[in-house]
C-alpha cells in the first residue's frame, strides 16, 4: 500500500488564524483526502509554533502566562480546523515534551559532530519577525519584510554550519527536479545557495521563551531548528530508535508552505536532515499569498479575513472550493467577497446545482426515481471514467488544483450543454429510451464530478452521491474510487428527490433573474437557509 505524508507549516500561535492559514491547511486536506480516496495510507500533520519572543510578547500583551495564552490560541486553531472539515491525523505543538526532548537531543548531536558550533552573532534583528538581517539586507534601519525598525544585537550564539553543505544542496536540487516546487520558484533558491551560504545563528541568549540547549541552558534554540524539526518529532523520530510512524511515513511526500518561508524549508531543513543522516522530503511546494481587495492582509489595516465569517455566509464547501479554484496554486491571489460570490453563483449554483437538479427532477418525474445506469453510451464523456479520473489525478499530483477543478467544471458545463441540445424533458414524450440514455450520461458526469470534487467539498458531494442512488458513503467506497477502478456499480439506482440543490427554484422564487432556460420544471422545495451545504444563488 502506498503511503503519503503531508504537512502544513506549524503556524505561529501569536494570533488567531485567518484565511491565509486556512488556505494552506485546506490545500493539504484536499490532497490527504484524495489520497485516502485512492486507498493510500495517509498521515496529515499540522500544528503550532509556540516559542520565541513574538509569542512571549503576545502573551504579555494579553496579560497571560505564555502557557495560558497558548491554550487559548490553540483552541481557536483546532476549532477552525474542525469547522473547515480538516482531517488531520495529528496536531503538534512545539511546547510538547515529545518535541522538546528530541530537539534538545538533535542539538547536542549536532554540536558533537561539529555541525553546530559556538560563535558570536552580530547583526540586525527584527523582533516581531524573529529574523536576523545582514547589513546589506536592511534599508534605513527597517526590516525588509515587515518594514518595522530592526535592533542591533551582539551576543554569543550557536551556529549551524550551512556553508559546509552548499555543494550537497546544489547536487540534490539538480538530481531531484521535483524537490523545489513549483519549478518556477526553484531558480531563486538555487541562486541563493550559489551565492554562498552563511552559517546560521541557531540559538539566542536573549529569548527566554524557548527550548534550552542542554549543555548550555542560558541559550535557547533559535526558532527555525525548533520549528522545522516538528515534521519528524511528530512522527516519533528519535536519534537512537524512531517509532513506527517515522519508519512508515518518513520522508514526507510534500511539505506545503507559503512562499515567504520557502527558503527555510528549501535550504535550512535539508541541511539539518543531511546532518542527521536522514532522507530529504520528496517535495517542498511554496504557494502564493492572498491579498484582500488588493491589499496585504494585516491587523493594522484591519482587513484580516476571518474564515468563520466567510463560512457563515457561503458554507464550508464553497469556501474550500473558492480558495483552490480562484488562482493557480503557487501564484498570488486576491480575496474578495465579490469574486467569491461570482464563482459561487456561476459555478456551484448554476452549473453544478443546475445539472444535479435537472437529473434528479427528471428521473423522479418520469422514471419514478429509478434509473438503470448500466447502459452508458459514453456519448457525453468519450473517455472511460478511469481515464477521466486519471487525468484529474495527474493534475492533483502536480498540486494544480485549479486545473483539476477546471476539468470538473468543463465536464459539468458540457453535461448541461448536452442536456440543452438533447432536451430530455421534450424527448420524453416521443422516445422514452432516448431520454433515458441522455439522463444516464448526465448522471454519469455527475458521479464523476462528485468523486473528483469530494476532497474539495466533502459534504455536498456526499449528498450528491447519495441522491444519485449510491448507498455506500463516498469515503468508504475508497478503493473503488481509485482511477484504476472508478465506476460506481452499474445497476438500477433509486435516485433521491431533488432537495438540497435547488438554485433554479430559489432564483425563480426570489425573482432575482439570471435563471437558465430549459423548461424541465422544478418542484423542489425552497432551500433551508439553515442548511449551509446548499448552493443556492446568493446576493450580497
Ligand atoms: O511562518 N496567504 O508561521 P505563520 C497565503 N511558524 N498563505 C498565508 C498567508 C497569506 N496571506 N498568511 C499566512 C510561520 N499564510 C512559522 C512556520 S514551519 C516549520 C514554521 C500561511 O503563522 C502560509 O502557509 O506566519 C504561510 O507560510 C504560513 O501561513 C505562515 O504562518
Amino acid at each position: 500500500m502506498k503511503t503519503f505524508y503531508i504537512t502544513t507549516p506549524i503556524y505561529y500561535a501569536n494570533d488567531v488564524p485567518h484565511i491565509g492559514h486556512a488556505y494552506t491547511t485546506i490545500a493539504a486536506d484536499v490532497l490527504a483526502r484524495w489520497r485516502r480516496l485512492k486507498g493510500d495510507r495517509v498521515y496529515f500533520l499540522t500544528g503550532t509554533d509556540e516559542h520565541g519572543s513574538k509569542i512571549a510578547q503576545a502573551a504579555k500583551a494579553a496579560e497571560q502566562s505564555p502557557a495560558a495564552y497558548l491554550e487559548g490560541i490553540v483552541a481557536k486553531y483546532k476549532a477552525l480546523w474542525k469547522r473547515l472539515d480538516i482531517t488531520t491525523d495529528d496536531y503538534i505543538r512545539t511546547t510538547e515534551e515529545r518535541h522538546k526532548q528530541v530537539v534538545q537531543a538533535i542539538f547536542e548531536r549536532l554540536i558533537k559532530q561539529g555541525d553546530i558550533y559556538l560563535g558570536k552573532y552580530e547583526g540586525w534583528y527584527c523582533v516581531p519577525d524573529e529574523t536576523f538581517w545582514a547589513e546589506g539586507e536592511i534599508t534605513e534601519g527597517k526590516c525588509p519584510t515587515c518594514g518595522r525598525p530592526v535592533e542591533r544585537i551582539t551576543e554569543e550564539s550557536y551556529f549551524l554550519r550551512l556553508s559546509a553543505y552548499e555543494k550537497r544542496l546544489l547536487d540534490h536540487y539538480a538530481q531531484n527536479p521535483d524537490f523545489l516546487l513549483p519549478r518556477s520558484r526553484a531558480p531563486e533558491i538555487i541562486q541563493f545557495v550559489k551565492g554562498g551560504l552563511r552559517d546560521l545563528s541557531v540559538s539566542r541568549v536573549k529569548v527566554a521563551w524557548g527550548i534550552p540547549v542542554l549543555s548550555k541552558p542560558e541559550h535557547t534554540v533559535y526558532v527555525w531548528i525548533d520549528a522545522l524539526t516538528n515534521y519528524i518529532t511528530a512522527l516519533g523520530y528519535r536519534l537512537e530508535m524512531s517509532g513506527p510512524l517515522f519508519q512508515e511515513f518518513w520522508p514526507a511526500d510534500v511539505h506545503l508552505v507559503g512562499k515567504e518561508i520557502y527558503r527555510f524549508h528549501a535550504v535550512i531543513w535539508p541541511v539539518l536532515l543531511m546532518a542527521l543522516g536522514l532522507p530529504l522530503p520528496k517535495r517542498v511546494f511554496a504557494h502564493g499569498w492572498w491579498t484582500v481587495e488588493g491589499e496585504k492582509m494585516s491587523k493594522s489595516r484591519g482587513n484580516v479575513v476571518d474564515p468563520h465569517a466567510v463560512v457563515e455566509t457561503y458554507g464550508v464547501d464553497a469556501f474550500r472550493y473558492f480558495l483552490l479554484r480562484e488562482v493557480p496554486f503557487g501564484s498570488d491571489g486576491d480575496f474578495s467577497l465579490k469574486a467569491m460570490l461570482g464563482r459561487y453563483n456561476s459555478e456551484l449554483a448554476n452549473a453544478l446545482g443546475n445539472l444535479l437538479n435537472r437529473v434528479l427532477t427528471l428521473v423522479e418525474k418520469n422514471f419514478d426515481g429509478v434509473l438503470d445506469v448500466s447502459a452508458a453510451t459514453n456519448e457525453l464523456v468519450a473517455s472511460s471514467s478511469a481515464e477521466w479520473l486519471a487525468s484529474y489525478d495527474e493534475a492533483l499530483n502536480r498540486l494544480a488544483f485549479n486545473e483539476g477543478l477546471e476539468k470538473v467544471l468543463a465536464l459539468v458545463n458540457q453535461a448541461n450543454k448536452f442536456a440543452e441540445d438533447r432536451a430530455p424533458w421534450k424527448l420524453i414524450k416521443d422516445d422514452r429510451e432516448k431520454a433515458k440514455s441522455v439522463l444516464v450520461e448526465m448522471a454519469r458526469a455527475l458521479k464523476l464530478a462528485a468523486l473528483a470534487l469530494h476532497p474539495v467539498m466533502p459534504t455536498i458531494t456526499q449528498e450528491m452521491w447519495q441522491q444519485l442512488g449510491e448507498p455506500v458513503p463516498l469515503g468508504q467506497a475508497a478503493p473503488a474510487c481509485s482511477p484504476a477502478e472508478p465506476s460506481p456499480s452499474p445497476q438500477a439506482k433509486r435516485f433521491k428527490k431533488a432537495r438540497p440543490f435547488s438554485p433554479r427554484k430559489e432564483l425563480l422564487d426570489g425573482g432575482g433573474g439570471g435563471g437558465r432556460g430549459g423548461g424541465e420544471g422544478g418542484g423542489a422545495p425552497a432551500p433551508s437557509p439553515r442548511n449551509p451545504h446548499t448552493f443556492n444563488r446568493r446576493t450580497v
